[in-house]
Order: structure tokens, then sequence, then C-alpha cells
């Protein structure tokens, strides 16, 4: 019997936690994997943990086969929406259960599902239910032994979590694996994988001595995209050694490329699925980006190893628990191989952008929510980019070795167990002796917070003060803000350029002040003349900054800040300042001045600084971040200035730039990072020169001349934002070479759905049928049309609301075929009240009438109501 949702989805809060009435010490899978029907048989050992007779058990789309306990069948169950319940059990028991499932009708792609030729799953956080009755929460932690059983010819690999402990061969060409993991965890993090790949192998020794065999699962033919991914995945083993005292725990370590992946990866235990995006690279295939982008996500879900598998969330209110903590640990893991300073700025646009958006937009929620409909909805740039920003801010607090030790006494106390935020935040309180108490607020408390920060120099006194107002509005569910401790990192520099000590009532204070009130004052003295402040260094708390910083402090601390992140942050606020007048009139003719101009030109001229620093501080805040500056957005407006200004420098830096531009020329390609920045910083003048009368030449020549798709893929996205006369021809040559491959076809969609140009929609659609696109593949969904709806912000706000209808369209499929993808596409739609009332009556149009559907996920149901409503 399958079973449908009827009634309204209803929403769970955190505060009615309560701690699961049985427990499973261990659990016996065996599958019989057939196309449409799977057969799962389930048997474990259950305990009753509180006096209580009836035990609840998750599942969904399911048929329910047998249900026996202790051997017998069992006929005290009901059947319910999303589950059932079984009565009258003895205190402990073995509960045998059979299903049917139908993986190949799984386009939702969560649960057990097939991706190409190959089954797979996806379990996290609540697809558990989609393949047996069970306790599926993260507190109910049992042993798994898991049987795989399919036709040996199609899928000679049958893979699962933990070590194989035994194999066989059926009499009717089937064969059979079983696997065994020792560590007891919570069912999202089971995993079954069964196909047919190429394998590459290696190993690796931990310092205790261990010996790891790491295994990398590709499609056929795809061997020689896999070895940065081996590459990048001993290099997260060691560093978690060297960095975190942290080592590998089984005597296996396999990842599996899928292609069709509702998300990044997924840090199953000792069997990760990865999306195939995050696997496959070469120099052909793959960007610097791509392999960057690798390199974290691999770092990322090994390093869950422990901070999410070892230590797992108490409930899924908890997910910054683990997400926010091994996000913190992936940038460190980036930043400590790569550059540093690039690393942070990246991270902080994304906070700035996209974060500071979401946190201001309906979805707005605590890095810890409290009220939660559909699980999937809260895998948010909140939890994720802002939950680990409160972990750095907590490191920058406590120190590396404080932190250090925290996270010692955390492993200490709460290895194996399920755990929560404020076991965290206690750990690292109890093992620093440093008072986080109002620092937890950053905990339940949703919005960005604003500070507004003013100066006075007496120079009679020699006294320097920071007056510091802090403030958050409110927010979709929280009105009521309270202030927050803020790490205040800041730096008081000389008109030399050298920097002061800074002395509070007489003693040296550190550079990170203590921000706890709604409004505070720091004294400086011994402060001989009006000092340049350099503040919120390294962004050491995600709020927004005002001061009114002239432009000739501004380029002072583009050319002296001691610290990189400050020298960028300078050029940031400095380019903010031009761009704010501008969009507030959009008539005036952009210009800079000479000393706006020169120093950027001094920035691109500086050889003491790294290329990939450089290329940095010469890219300007997105359309989306500056969209965020703003309570109304004027989308047009904003796209012009920015696009002046660029224009802008590009003819006053003409000369310079194609100095650098050529003097980067490289002839073998590696991915070194000093090569990746060269490459970056190269390309990011040609973006320019494509503004200037050389562009068109300049691009063709390089998409040509390419012997890496970095470079091929820098001139087809200078040629798309230019909108230069050799695009089309690019993209046609591209789509010839690559048409048979969709994740490289990915970039060409990419790069149709960003185009500025007015029939941009009517090439998307055509796109559409493009041979490599599928509205069932995630990818080509998101880079496409989700590049389409976030970053093409002219076209996609049309005035027309073609733009709209189209979304609409997308997302009414989606909304049966794969809800999860669909809500993270609805987004952009959410915000819709930051537009003009014309624009905000047609995308609300289509938010009714999603919401009229009869069948709206509940993955829908949750952000259309609230945006609705807000
Ligand atoms: N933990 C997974 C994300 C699961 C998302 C479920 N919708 C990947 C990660 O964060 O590492
Ligand atoms: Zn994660």
């Amino acid at each position: 019997m399958t079973q449908q949702a009827t009634t309204q989805p209803v929403a769970k809060y955190r505060k009615d936690y309560q701690s699961p009435s049985h427990t499973t010490s261990d659990i016996d899978l065996y599958f019989e994997l057939h196309d449409s029907a799977t057969i799962v048989t389930a048997i474990s050992q259950v305990k009753q943990l509180r006096d209580s007779t009836t035990v609840e058990l998750d599942g969904e789309q399911l048929g329910l086969q047998t249900l026996q306990v202790n051997g017998q069948d069992w006929s005290e169950y009901e059947l319910l929406d999303g589950g059932l319940k079984i009565h009258q059990l003895p205190s402990e028991f073995e509960l045998k259960i059979v299903t049917q499932i139908d993986p190949e009708a799984n386009t939702a792609l969560e649960g057990l599902y097939k991706s190409g030729g190959a089954f797979c799953t996806q379990c996290e956080a609540e697809g558990f239910r989609r393949i047996t009755f069970y306790q599926d929460r993260p507190d109910v932690l049992a042993r798994f032994t898991t049987t795989v059983e399919a036709d040996k010819n199609t899928y000679p690999y049958l893979l699962s979590n933990g070590n194989r402990i035994d194999s066989g061969d059926l009499d009717n060409g089937r064969h059979w694996v079983k696997w065994q993991d020792p560590h007891p965890k919570p069912a999202y993090l089971f995993a079954l994988v069964a196909g047919d790949f190429d394998v590459l192998t290696d190993q690796y020794v931990t310092r205790s001595g261990r010996e790891v065999a790491l295994e990398i699962f590709v499609d056929k033919g795809n061997l020689n995209r896999a070895p940065h991914a081996m590459t990048s995945l001993i290099n997260s083993m060691k560093w978690d050694e060297e960095r975190f005292g942290l080592e590998y725990d089984l005597d296996i370590y396999m990842i599996v490329a899928v292609d069709f992946f509702n998300m990044g990866a997924m840090e199953n235990k000792g069997l990760n699925v990865f999306n195939s995006k995050y696997v496959l690279a070469n120099d052909q295939t793959a960007t610097d980006t791509d392999y960057l982008g690798i390199e974290a996500v691999i770092g990322h879900e090994y390093f869950h190893n422990w901070t999410g598998n070892r230590v797992t969330c108490q409930d899924w209110f908890q997910l910054s628990l683990k997400e926010g903590l091994t996000v913190f640990r992936d940038q460190e893991f980036s930043s400590d191989l790569g550059s540093r300073a690039v690393n942070r700025i990246n991270n902080v646009r994304i906070i700035r952008g996209p974060q500071f958006a979401e946190d201001a937009s309906p979805m707005s929620h605590p890095i810890r929510p409290d009220k939660v409909i559909e699980m999937n909805n809260f895998y948010t740039l909140t939890v994720y980019e802002k939950g680990s920003e409160v972990i750095r801010m907590m490191h920058t607090l406590l120190g590396e070795e404080g932190f250090q030790k925290g996270m010692k006494l955390y492993f200490e106390r709460h290895d194996g167990t399920a755990a929560t935020c404020e076991n965290f935040v206690a750990a690292m309180e109890d093992a620093s002796g440093v008072d986080l108490k109002q620092f937890r607020l950053w905990y339940s408390q949703s919005g960005t917070p604003t500070l507004d920060v003013t100066s006075h120099y007496d120079a009679d006194k020699q006294t320097f003060s920071l007056t510091v107002v802090q403030s958050t509005e409110p927010t979709h569910e929280q009105k009521e803000k309270q202030a927050l401790h803020i790490p205040f990192d800041i730096e008081l520099y000389k008109y030399t350029g050298e920097a002061y000590s800074l002395i509070i009532d007489g003693k040296i204070n550190s550079n990170v002040l203590d921000v706890t009130q709604p409004e505070q004052t720091f004294v400086f003295e011994g402060i001989e003349s009006a000092p340049v402040p350099s503040l919120l260094r390294e962004f050491s708390a995600p709020v927004k900054l005002n001061y009114a910083y002239s432009d000739e402090e501004l380029i002072f601390l583009m050319r002296h800040a001691t610290n990189d992140f400050a020298r960028w942050d300078a050029g940031q606020m400095l380019l903010a300042k031009y761009i704010k007048s501008f969009v507030a009139d959009t008539n005036a003719v952009v210009e800079l001045p000479t000393e706006v101009v020169d120093a950027f030109r001094g920035v691109l001229l500086d050889n003491t600084l790294e290329p990939a620093f450089i290329a940095e501080m010469l890219t300007f805040p997105s359309h989306n971040e500056v969209s965020g500056w703003y309570k109304r957005v004027d989308v047009d407006g904003i796209a012009k200035v920015l696009k002046s200004i660029k224009q802008v420098i590009a003819n006053e830096l003409t000369d310079e730039l194609s100095a650098t531009y050529f003097a980067l020329t490289q002839q073998a390609y590696s991915i070194e990072h000093a090569e990746i920045g060269q490459r970056s910083l190269r390309n990011v003048c040609l973006g320019y020169l494509a503004y200037t009368e050389q562009g068109n030449t300049l691009v063709e020549k390089q998409y040509y001349s390419s012997n890496n798709m970095t470079d091929t893929i820098a001139a087809m996205s200078a040629a798309n934002s230019a909108q230069l006369a050799c695009r089309e021809t690019l993209m046609s040559d591209y789509s010839d070479k690559w048409k048979h491959d969709g994740l490289v076809m990915d970039k060409w969609f990419m790069l149709q759905g960003t185009n500025p140009a007015s029939n941009a929609l009517s090439v998307i659609r055509e796109s559409m049928s493009h041979e490599a696109f599928s509205l069932k593949n995630p990818n080509r969904i998101r880079s496409l049309i989700g590049a389409f709806l976030n970053n093409n912000p002219v076209q996609f706000h049309a005035t027309t609301g073609e733009g709209y209808g189209f979304a609409g369209e997308i997302l009414r499929q989606l909304n049966e075929s794969n809800p999860q993808v669909a809500s993270r596409l609805i987004d952009p739609l959410l915000k819709f009240r930051l537009y003009d009332e014309a624009r905000q009556a047609q995308i609300k149009a289509q938010l009714e009438a999603l919401k009229s559907m009869d069948n709206l996920a509940k993955d829908l149901f949750e952000k259309v109501n609230k945006a609705l409503e807000s």
C-alpha cells in the first residue's frame, strides 16, 4: 500500500523535542534490488527507553508486506499518513518489516533511486523513511549490517557503509555483498550504491598506522577525471590529523560520483555519495573554480566523519552543530592549503550577498531554527555559512589554542552520541574559561545586526573614541531583538601606516573589542594625531558596518592596512560609495575621481601583491550584493551603474590591464595555487578589456588558443557579459564540442541563463530542448534556470512579467517531480516585496497560483505561505 500526504503540512517546534520512546541497537537490512520493485527486509533489535508499549515508526511511499514481532505476524498496528504505530509491544523485541519500493519512479531523488544506470540513496534529512519503516530521527543510533543483492552483470559493485564482510553468487545471475558498519549511526547516514563503475584506488596510512583503502567510483570512461578528488581526499585526511588531531576510523573510505543528485554531496559513513560536479575534473573539462570546489567539498564531507558522524545531532533543529562547524573546518582547510585572504574574501561575499538577503527575507531564521515544516528547507546559507561565522567568532574569542581545547572536550564528552548546539558552546566555554553567555544569542536570534560607528578625536587629550551602536531589524518570525556579543576587530593607523597600540584605561587592549551593549564607546589613549581606523578586520562578525569613511581614508587603507582582507574591504567600500551615489541618480554621467582610479591602478601594478588577491581587489560587489543595500531595489539602475563603472575603469586603465594580461600569459596548465592566481588575474583583466575596442579580438583569440577550461570559460563569459560579436560563434563551437557531456555543458547552460540580451528568455526556452538538457537532472536545472532566476536580474525581472511566468511554469512542474529542487529555485520569488508595485503584483500572482495547487509539496507550501503572509 502506498500512502500520499493528504492533510495540510504541520510545523514542528524545537521546544517540543522529546527523547525517543525506543531505540534500536542493531539493524540488519537485506535489499533485493529491482528497478521498480525492490524488496527491503529490515530486522531490528528494539528496546523500550520509557514506559511505552507503542512505537511510532516513520514511513513514506512504502508498500508494507510483512510485519513480525519476535518471529510472529503482528496485527496490532495502524498505518498512518507518514508512518506506522505498532502497539502492545514487549519491552525488548526483534522487529521484522518487509517493504516494497519503486526506485525507478523516484524522481524526488530522496531515499533509494536510480541515477542513470546505478542505484543510490540519499537519506539526510528524512529519506530513510522512504526505504523502510523506522525511527527516522538522528538521536536513534544503531549498528547497521546491510546485504545488497542484484544482477551481477548490470551491478557488479554493491556498496554500503562500513567494512565488506561477506559476498556470494546466486544461481539466477544475481550476487550479493554484505557490509557491516561497527559505528552506531542514525539512519540519515545510511547509504547503498549498486552499479558498474570505473574505480580509482589509493591508500592512506593514518598517523597511528591504520591502513585505509581509498576508492573513488565514477561512471565508466571517467577515470581520468578522478585524480584531483583523490588528492583532495588524501590532503583532507592529513590536514584533519595535523590541525585538529582527528584520524579516520574505518579500513575503507569510498566516494561514488553520481549525475543525479539534489545537492553537493553526502557524508554517509564510509560511503560518501557525491554529485559528479564535485568529483570529476581534468584540465579540459573543469575550471580552476571547479578544482577548488572539489577540494572544499571533498574536505567538507571528510571532516563530517568527526563533526557530524562521530558526534551527530540530537534533532534537526541542531543542524548547524554539524554544518556550521564543518563549513568552518572546510574553510580553514582551504585557507591553510591556498590563499587565506582570497578564501576569506569569497566567504564574506557569500555572507554579505545571499546570506544577508536570506536573513532579510520571509525565510529568515536563526542558525538554530525554532520552527520547521520541511527540514530540507533548512539546509540554508544561514545554517551553513552564518553558522560557520558563529563558530569563527568563537575561534576569534578563544584563539586557536582555546578553540582546540574546546574541540577536545567536545569529543571527550559527546563522541558516539547525538548532541546539541548548547553542548558545543558549553564545551568551548568550559575548556577555555571564556564567558559565552551572551554570545549564545547568535544561535537564537535571526537577522543581520548593523553596527553604526562614529568617531571623535580629541587633540588635547590625545584620545580617539569610537562609539558603536548595534541594532538588528525585526525579521519575519522574530520582532524583538537583543544586543549581541560581537567581536569587533580593529586597528588604528598613523598617517605613516604604522598601527597604534590600543590603550584603554592605561592598559594595552587586544585588537578584538567586545561589543556587548546597544551603545558603547571605546576611548583609546596616547593617540598623537587623528588616526585612520580599520574596522571589522577579517569580517570579525557577520554584521553590516556603517562608518562615514572619506575617500582618502579608504584609499589609505587600500594601501596601508596590514591585513589583506582589510585592504580588499576598503576597496569594496570605496566602490560602494560610488555605486550608491550613481544608483541614487541614474541619469548622472558615471565618472570616478582620478584618485579613485589611481588607487585601483596602484593595486593592479603592485607586484608585492599576490595576483589572486589583485583579482579580488578588482572584482566588484555583485548585483545581488548591491541589491541587499536597499529596501526597494532598482534592478535596472543597479545593473546600469555596475556596467558603467566597469566601463570607466576599463577605459581609464586599458594600458595597464592590457600589459598585465599579456605579461601573465602561461604556456602549460597546472593547478598550483600560484598559477591559479595568475589565471584569475589575467581573466579579470580580460573581463575589463572586453569592454574596450580590442575586446572582441582578444576574447576570440583567447578562446581559440586556450588549452584549458578556465581560459575557455573566461573568454566565453567575457563575451557574454560584454555582449561581444563573437558570443554566438563561441557558444556554438563549445556546444558542438561538448554536447554529449552534461556536466561540461552546465557551463554553457549557465551562460545562456545569465545572458543579458533582451531575448534571453526565448534562448533559454530553446536551450531546454538541447540534447544535453533534462528537467530531471538537478544540475541542468540549476545551471540554466537557477542562473536565470538568481543571476540575470534585468531579464528575469523584465517588466513584461514573462520571467516570472516562466519561473511559475517550471516550479509547478518540479513541484511534482522534485520538490526539493523546486524549493531551492523559488527563493528569488520570495523576496517580491523588494521590487516596485507592478513587479510585486506579478510575482505575487505566481506565488498565489502555486498556493492554490491541491498537490503542493510541503517544501513549497512552507515557503509560499511564509512569503505571502510576510
Ligand atoms: N549533509 C549533507 C546535506 C544534506 C542535505 C539534505 N537536503 C551534505 C553536507 O552538508 O555535507
Ligand atoms: Zn555538511
